[in-house]
């Protein structure tokens, strides 16, 4: 048969990668030339390291030189909060935050944005506010502020410390709860109708510890938002540890079990309160731990030196008040730089990312499929990737021989095993040329062998 470049683009291009090991611990060996900056050694692994920033310190030249040498990633620590950008119900200020912003963007360094919804630091006109006036001037803060920063935001906190503490593992009381408990799904859905290229997570303290019922309470309600395509797509553990809230034994447990969830997990506002070497091997343990969760995406520390810190006294971070380099810093680079390049130390996970291409050309569409497969479970993420021309609606065809879904988001799917058909949900079915959706499911048993393809409806 002769091959035409019509039937040559419809083969199949099959390649699978298989990103972390199961079985024993991998000892990684340190990459042939360690790296010297925390962000150089994060990205061996393709994690980040970033840090919050104060728009106020931009003139501190100590400040700016550690910024724009050490860091990849960057949090406006309080000039993106609801009272800074709207200081006036309907009148938006950005000066500071586009400070911030515009200085990490020339140096080449990504942006977390924090935080579009949050009881606290609101601006006095909306905390007088109550019911439906409140929700809607919610919803309008985080769709104005999110379309502001459109494309230039690498992961919003959409939602920030809802959970109570405490042993009730339930939602916090403020007025932004009692306009009704699905505030939080509604503000993400606002996010992702305004900024669809931006990472939507949630983000909250004291949810380190797997068995406190906070943290138990944030992880019901990810697996709901997840089961019921609410679009969230990470979840932030703020981090912030001290001789009351030290760094809990099950941490890396913590942050698994919510990967495990199809979400990405990030460390969003670490600071370790101590001294020399205690606080240098707590902060030896974070770092390991977010190494050995494949979808631990990065480390943010909340400051750079330590006079930075909201807790100064505490003396928290990686460098000291005269921006030297403090014990905790050498080890946490350490650790970064003993990540296995391009793979993951987890010791129970498996991810495995197939590609399935066929140049799908004008209306057409391809799927590929991020597989994390533990003893007896698994989460696929499916990404669906338009061709030449947009869509205006997916479906996409799995197998499933040996599991069972048990939850999916984003799109909804025809029976739970066997071949099954996925077709989108009302908001990710316009899909622009050459760009990308994605939605996912968990199941019980394997998920090996989902071989998804995508045509357009
Ligand atoms: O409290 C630590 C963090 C907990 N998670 C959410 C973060 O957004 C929070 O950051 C802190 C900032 O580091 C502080 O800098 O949030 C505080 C407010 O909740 C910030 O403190 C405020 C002071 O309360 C204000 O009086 C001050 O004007 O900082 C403002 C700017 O310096």
């Amino acid at each position: 048969m002769r091959l035409t470049s019509k039937s040559v683009a419809l083969i199949p291009i099959i390649a699978t990668v298989v990103t972390a090991a199961i079985g024993a611990t991998l000892i990684a060996p340190p990459a042939a030339s360690a790296a010297t900056t925390l962000g150089a050694a994060a990205q061996q692994s393709g994690r980040y390291f970033g840090t919050a920033v104060a728009a106020g310190r931009l003139g501190d030249s100590t400040y700016v030189g550690i910024l724009n040498r050490e860091f990849d990633m960057v949090t406006a620590e309080n000039e993106m909060k609801m009272d800074a950008t709207e200081p006036q119900q309907g009148r938006f200020s950005y000066g500071n935050a586009d400070r911030i912003v515009n200085q990490a963007r020339t140096q080449g360094k990504r942006i977390r944005g924090h935080a579009l919804a949050w009881h606290s630091q609101q601006p006095g006109w909306m905390q007088s506010m109550s019911g439906s006036a409140l929700r809607n001037a919610m919803l309008n803060h985080v769709t104005q502020v999110a379309t502001y920063y459109r494309g230039k935001i690498y992961a919003w906190d959409v939602v920030n410390e809802a959970f109570a503490d405490g042993s009730s593992g339930g939602r916090r009381d403020s007025n932004l709860q009692r306009t009704g408990n699905d505030w939080i799904e509604a503000a993400f859905r606002a996010a992702r109708a305004a900024d669809p290229g931006a990472k939507l997570c949630y983000n909250d303290y004291n949810t380190d510890d797997w068995s406190h019922a906070k943290t138990q309470g944030v992880y019901r309600m990810v697996q709901d938002f997840k089961s019921r395509g609410v679009p969230i797509d990470c979840v932030g553990f703020q981090s912030h540890f001290n001789a009351q809230s030290p760094v809990p034994s099950n941490y890396q447990t913590t942050l698994q079990n919510f990967a495990n969830l199809g979400v990405d997990v990030q460390i969003t506002e670490l600071d370790i309160e101590g001294s020399g070497s205690s606080q240098a091997s707590n902060y030896d343990r974070v770092t390991r731990a977010c190494l050995a969760v494949a979808r631990c995406t990065g480390i943010t520390v909340w400051g750079i030196r330590d006079t930075d810190s909201w807790r100064a006294s505490g003396t928290p971070l990686l460098f000291d008040g005269n921006g030297n380099k403090k014990a905790a810093y050498t080890s946490v680079l350490n650790a970064l730089n003993s990540a296995d390049p391009g793979t993951t130390t987890t010791t129970t996970t498996t991810t495995t990312t197939t590609t399935t291409s066929n140049d799908p050309g004008p209306g057409g569409c391809t799927a590929s499929v991020s597989l994390n497969q533990w003893n007896g479970g698994f989460v696929a993420t499916i990404k669906v990737t338009a061709g030449s021309s947009a869509l205006s609606g997916w479906r996409v065809t799995t197998t499933l021989s040996n599991g069972t879904v048990t939850g999916s988001w984003s799109a909804s799917g025809s029976g739970t095993s066997g071949t099954i058909n996925w077709s989108n949900v009302d908001y990710n079915g316009n899909v622009p040329a050459g760009q990308s959706t994605e939605f996912g499911f968990q199941g019980s048993g394997s998920g090996a062998g989902l071989n998804p393809s995508c045509t357009a409806s």
